[in-house]
């Protein structure tokens, strides 16, 4: 029997009553590790510790906070190798994805490693003399942290670095299809000797588990901050905690993003950008195309090209295999939400082009690269023809490689069509026309916008977020970030040595100047 791995709270290793495996998505018999299930007291427990190591945290000066993030870069850049394959087999994706999905947080380490030696406020001119003015940005307090199992290094970075940068503490759920790489993530940042208590970790399931209790720690008033990736559906029971405890929480949640093709692309470039888009990570990006909007004078020479290249689509365990394109499902749940999606797809009246739902052996598509099936959830790449805007196909975030491909005629039909959703993270569009591009980047209801390239493509000092139902409007990477684990002081300094009211006592009028408008005429 492997060791457990305990949770880490206040510098200690904590073990649990119950624990869960984590096996590796691409293959359930390889057992990854075993963790600790955190209960109620001991997520409350990490929010007390937290809030101990406040003080010292918040009071030691950014740039040394910097530093720091920068040693934790370091670590991360020393074991790149090892945590991407790590990745690759507890959750799944291709080792090329998950190298540039760890690089994505040495990149986000270096961003804000640096923003520690800016942390800028501001001086503002007074109204009154001998009086200053100046702004500070201040750490909100103890934050709590729930990130999805897709993007186990990269996303929990983006919340993670710049909360610590900003002097915050933190209890961080990781997803429980992902505690392996959540474990070695955390020892780096240990590692780099980050204090005890200022990075909690709590692993479990969400619901009814360690997740929910640690959106309970809101009610008890323990946290002052939110910040979740993941369903809408669970954004919204984290934004209504939050909301009525005052707290703005950081909220990036699903997507169906358009990605639009234009009669006169780069048919080769935008049918590559498309399957990226699509397949990549097997569709279980928050990122990913849902749907594919194709200018009518070339839809039918796409759809013949895209699925020339789908059926050539390499897919099986990435662990074993290192040239597949995609791999398994994460876990079983979001592998029979999207079996499920083959009911809507009949039901709208859409036309299955390719797919056969799970792959099975004596049932796998051309490209499966061999080996067992059924050690993992795999799905064959799906593609839908004839969708149009209302069809339950079109408008529902479906997480797994499936793809519509949906027909307009025009510029403007086609932007139409890809506001249609009720998301609007991210977008595409392939054109080659000026006016066209100028016109969706101006008109599309998205977060971000790619202008002949995927729908994918984050950076880590470029805002990520969406709009509408992607979230709440907040952002994470870059500068725009500070904003999200910071407020804003305002500090009035008055060497005057007498009491100045703003707005009364000052010189806007001297007594006497007046002009006497109804005296003029
Ligand atoms: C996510 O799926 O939650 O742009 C994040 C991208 C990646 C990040 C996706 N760099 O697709």
């Amino acid at each position: 029997m492997p060791t457990t791995h305990g949770h880490l709270i206040g510098g200690a290793v904590v073990a649990s009553p119950t624990t869960f495996e984590s096996r590796s998505s691409g293959n359930r018999a390889d057992l990854v590790g075993v963790f600790a299930e955190a209960t109620r007291e001991q997520v409350r427990d990490a929010c007390v510790k937290a809030r101990e190591a406040f003080p010292a945290w918040s009071t030691t000066p950014a740039p040394i906070r910097g530093e720091l993030l920068g040693k934790v870069g370091d670590a991360i850049e020393r074991e790149k190798e090892s945590l991407s394959k790590l990745v690759t087999r507890e959750m799944g994706k291709t080792l090329k994805e998950a190298r540039g999905s760890v690089q994505e947080a040495i990149d986000t380490c270096r961003f804000f490693q640096s923003e520690g030696r800016r942390l800028y406020g501001q001086t503002v001119p007074s109204e009154m003399p001998n009086k200053e003015l100046t702004t500070y940005r201040r750490p909100l307090g103890v934050v709590g942290i729930v990130t999805a199992g897709n993007f186990p290094v990269a996303v929990p970075s983006w919340k993670i670095v710049p909360a610590l940068v900003t002097g915050n503490t933190i209890v961080w759920k990781p997803s429980e299809d992902a505690p392996a790489v959540s474990y070695a993530f955390a020892k780096l940042f240990e590692e780099a000797g980050l204090p005890p208590g200022v990075l909690n970790v709590v692993f479990g399931g969400g619901k009814d588990a360690a997740g929910a209790f640690l959106i309970d720690m809101m009610d008890e008033g323990r946290l002052d901050k939110f910040a979740f990736t993941g369903s809408t559906a669970v954004g919204r029971m984290v934004g209504e905690a939050a909301g009525r405890n005052l707290l703005h929480p950081t909220l990036e949640l699903g997507g169906k993003n358009p990605l639009i093709v234009l009669r006169d692309a780069d048919l080769d470039n935008a049918v590559q950008g498309a399957l990226f888009s699509a397949f990549a990570t097997g569709g279980q990006r928050c990122t990913s195309a849902g749907n594919v909007i194709v200018d009518a004078p070339i839809y039918d020479a796409f759809v013949e090209r895209f699925l020339a290249r789908v059926a050539e689509l390499r897919i099986g365990d990435p662990v074993a295999h290192d040239d597949v394109f995609y791999g398994p499902f994460i876990n079983e749940r979001f592998f029979e939400r999207w079996r499920d999606h083959y009911e809507w797809g009949g039901a709208d009246g859409a036309t299955l082009a390719y797919g056969q739902g799970r792959i099975a052996a004596g049932n796998a598509p051309s490209g499966w690269v061999g080996g067992d099936p059924d050690a993992g959830y795999y799905g064959w790449p799906t593609v839908w023809t004839g969708v149009q805007p209302g069809m339950r196909l079109f408008q529902e975030e479906v997480f797994g490689p499936t793809i519509n491909l949906v027909k307009v005629d025009g510029v403007d039909a086609a932007i139409d069509a890809a506001n249609a959703v009720d998301y609007g993270l991210s977008s595409a569009i392939y054109t080659m026309d000026r006016d066209w591009a100028y016109r969706f980047k101006s008109r599309i209801q998205a977060g971000m916008s790619s202008i002949n390239n995927t729908t994918n493509g984050a950076e880590a000092h470029l805002p990520f977020g969406g709009v509408k139902g992607s979230g709440n409007g907040t952002r994470e990477s870059g500068i725009w970030v500070l904003e999200a684990y910071t407020y804003w002081h305002a500090v009035n300094d008055d060497v005057s040595g007498r009491l100045q009211l703003a707005q009364m006592d000052t010189a806007y009028v001297q007594p006497g100047d007046e002009v006497d408008v109804a005296a003029l005429f």
